[in-house]
């Protein structure tokens, strides 16, 4: 690909995000709290911020927060437990606005998605037409207010909205990219957290701006065989399409080992780690699943896979692993325990969230799980590097 150079101009996309969604609903419901710092998360010793309203952030309150710390931060805010139903409803609201403007539609949570809107703007009216009306309709139908960002890519459009938070819109000039990246911390590298941030301060490099300009083979000395993927979208490339989640028929993960592991805990312990991550990422999706698969394979190259139905669809992080130590214990008492190559869980047969039974059961402890993740170990999680979801 030529520095500087596109691969593909021709999309439009849009992303949409919800300001403050959870607080948002919250004062919208409740007048009174309008104008007020709202916080909304867990509300037990060991809770975490799921939100927080604008009023609230001043205070330095954010997502994943643990509550005491919001607590001492602003002690004066209203603090609400989150009521799930409702912003499900919302969420259902939300989407159905987008549906209205393209059927290209892919959920990324309750409140965030990419639409692709190549087709329909001249249907509409262009570009900057669309992500008013979308915003205008979404306050119609819901109250709440949303951050459109347009670009000809999901990296810039996710980004742009995110830079336009809460209530703006811009359209991204793709001849302007680099004016708009060059001076951006790297962090605002899709896919980059914490872990990666550092490795990247620690070579010098701050800016995206920077890490563009770096020659590959030095990038590659920081980066490993991350350094391609994070130099594209430092020039702004990114040629991912809007996947709808019809199209989204599992969720997985899986891991090679450097050497074949034997030993029965520490494969258990991958299997969990495993779990947790699909589970969460059902959950940020608003979907459930009916099936849990694992996958094994051998010194010798030889790939199992098993499964089993569940009782009811969920998202429920304990019962996903339930299941899938329960036929990881099978295959290891029937086949005598051969040490793995490689170990994988996924789920299929997913369904929108809406019989979330799991939540009433495990919600809260699952969700302060979430936070954890956000917080600390954010950067392997969602579908940045498209690592996580395998779409069939
Ligand atoms: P976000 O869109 O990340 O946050 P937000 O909508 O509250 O605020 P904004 O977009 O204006 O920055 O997440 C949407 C909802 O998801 C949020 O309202 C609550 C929930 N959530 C959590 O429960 N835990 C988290 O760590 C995050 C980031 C969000
Ligand atoms: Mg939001």
């Amino acid at each position: 690909m030529l520095e500087g150079m596109n691969a593909d101009h021709r999309r439009t996309i849009a992303h949409v995000d919800l300001d403050a969604f959870y607080a948002s609903v919250e004062q919208l419901d409740n007048p009174e709290l309008r104008g007020k710092p709202v916080i909304v998360g867990g509300l037990g010793p060991r809770g975490v911020v799921s939100t927080a309203s604008y009023e609230a952030r001043r205070f330095g309150v954010h997502s994943a927060m643990p509550m005491s710390q919001a607590r001492r931060r602003c002690p004066q805010a209203v603090y609400l437990r989150p009521r799930m139903e409702r912003y499900r409803q919302a969420s259902k609201q939300v989407f159905a606005v987008f549906h209205h403007y393209t059927p290209e539609v892919e959920g990324l949570s309750l409140d965030e998605a990419f639409l692709d809107l190549t087709a329909s703007l001249r249907l509409f009216g262009g570009a900057d037409t669309i992500a008013r009306q979308i915003q205008a309709d979404i306050r119609e139908s819901t109250g709440l207010s949303a951050a459109v960002g347009v670009a000809h890519n999901k990296f810039l459009a996710k980004l742009t909205s995110d830079l336009v938070k809460p209530g703006g819109i811009r359209i991204v000039d793709p001849a302007k990219v680099h004016r708009l990246l060059d001076p951006l911390p790297v962090r605002r590298l899709w896919g980059v957290g914490a872990k990666t941030a550092e490795k990247l301060h620690q070579a010098g490099l701050l800016t995206i701006g920077q890490v563009r300009k770096m020659d590959l083979p030095s990038l590659r000395r920081v980066l490993g065989n991350q350094a391609e993927h994070y130099r594209a979208l430092a020039n702004g490339d990114d040629d991912r399409p809007v996947e709808s989640h019809q199209g989204v028929k599992s969720i997985s993960h899986e891991e090679t080992f450097d050497e074949n592991v034997g030993n029965h805990d520490r494969l258990l312990a991958v299997l969990q780690n495993q779990s947790e991550k699909v589970a969460h990422r059902l959950r940020k999706a608003g979907l459930v699943a009916g099936c849990v698969t694992i996958k094994l394979r051998d010194g010798r190259f030889t790939t199992i896979t098993r499964q089993k139905s569940l009782p009811r669809p969920t998202s429920d992080t304990r019962i996903l692993y339930g299941a899938a130590k329960a036929l990881f214990e099978h295959w290891w008492h029937s086949e005598g325990g051969k040490p793995l190559r490689l170990l994988g869980m996924g789920v299929t047969q997913l369904g929108a969230g809406e019989a979330m039974m799991g939540l009433l059961h495990s919600g809260k402890l699952d969700q302060a799980l979430d936070g954890i993740k956000e917080r600390f170990g954010g950067e392997g999680i969602g579908f940045a590097r498209g690592l996580l979801k395998d779409r069939e």
